[in-house]
Order: structure tokens, then C-alpha cells, then sequence
């Protein structure tokens, strides 16, 4: 699923795309029956079916790819500008939040600590959501620990259940040209 990002080799440009690399399916609760009463020597009879629907977290990225093109340094750019977003949908049978961690920067230059996250220069949030609430805010990339919360209570129902995550970047001074891309995880959790 993930796609790779062309690169640039003009010396003072350096080509970015940052890739979705995890999708997170859990099943949480189980529980199913059907019953029917038995019937005899009677015209006829009466038969319930009850039945109990599992409480699946199902996520689907239908866009894991961001492209934000050939910057410069010290250039920002987020994606609002170049209209490039992950979407994420909710197929499953539970409602969900929608949470974004990383384990890697996407830049190399130490610079104020560019090289590993979280840091400024690499950040995330919620651009819009059919459902629930975005959290708008362009907040640092963080580990798993810190894990920022992008869209509360993603709905289920089929068109209501996507939303749009936008990444913003600045790349810092003495980063190397070349193509950058960081790997990004969405996790989700019944809310
Ligand atoms: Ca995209
Ligand atoms: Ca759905």
C-alpha cells in the first residue's frame, strides 16, 4: 500500500512524501446465538433467532499517500496547500477516534531536533471529518506514548465515516537534498 515518492535532484531542492504505513483492526467483543423452540405434533410453532453483531474496528485508509513536492530549505508546506490529505474511513461496526503516532522523522538534520520526534518540523491534525470533531490543530508528530488525537467519535454510518488528515513539514537548515518520507501510524479506538 505504499507508494513511493519521486525525488528531486536540483542540489537546493528536497523532494518530501510522507506514506501511511498501518492499518489497525481489532476485535473487541464477541457474542452470537440463535435459538429456535422445537415443535411436535403441532400445526405450528414459533421461532426466535436472536443473533449478536461483533464490535469490529475496521479501518480503512481508501488514501495513504501525501506528496508535498520539492521544497526548499527552511520552506513550509502543509496540505491544505497542495490539496493532498490520508483519508480514513470507518468500516466497522463501532464508532471510533482516530489517533496519529510516528516512530521516525522524516528529516536527518539534528537541527533543534529534527532527526527524531516529536518535533516542529514535522507536524499533523485533522483537515475536516463527515462526522464527529476535528481536531484542527497542527500539533508535533508524537511516539506512541503521546499519541494526539485527530477525529473524536468517527461514525460508522457509510457517509458519515471519513475524514481527511493533513501533514505540515518545514525543512530544516542543514537537512540533506534528496527524497524524504516518513512512515505514519493511524490508530484507532472505540469511543
Ligand atoms: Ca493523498
Ligand atoms: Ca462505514
Amino acid at each position: 500500500m505504499s507508494k513511493d515518492i519521486s525525488n528531486n535532484v536540483l542540489a537546493i531542492l528536497v523532494g518530501l512524501g510522507i506514506v501511511v504505513s498501518l492499518v489497525g483492526i481489532v476485535s473487541l467483543t464477541n457474542s452470537s446465538s440463535i435459538t429456535g423452540a422445537p415443535v411436535s405434533n403441532v400445526s405450528s410453532g414459533t421461532g426466535t433467532t436472536s443473533l449478536g453483531v461483533k464490535g469490529n474496528l475496521i479501518l480503512t485508509l481508501t488514501d495513504n499517500a501525501i506528496n508535498l513536492g520539492d521544497l526548499e530549505i527552511g520552506e513550509t508546506k502543509y496540505s491544505e496547500e497542495v490539496n493532498d490529505f490520508f483519508t480514513v474511513q470507518n468500516d466497522g461496526s463501532i464508532d471510533f477516534n482516530v489517533y496519529a503516532y510516528g516512530a521516525v522523522s522524516p528529516f536527518a538534520s539534528p537541527t533543534s531536533g529534527a532527526d527524531t520526534v516529536p518535533n516542529s518540523y514535522y507536524q499533523i491534525h485533522a483537515n475536516s471529518t463527515e462526522s464527529g470533531t476535528a481536531n484542527t490543530t497542527y500539533k508535533n508528530v508524537p511516539l506512541l506514548a503521546d499519541k494526539v488525537l485527530l477525529v473524536s467519535n468517527l461514525n460508522k454510518q457509510n457517509s458519515q465515516d471519513a475524514a481527511n488528515i493533513g501533514v505540515k513539514v518545514t525543512v530544516p537548515l542543514d537537512e540533506p537534498e534528496g527524497s524524504k518520507s516518513a512512515a505514519l501510524t493511524i490508530y484507532v479506538e472505540r469511543s
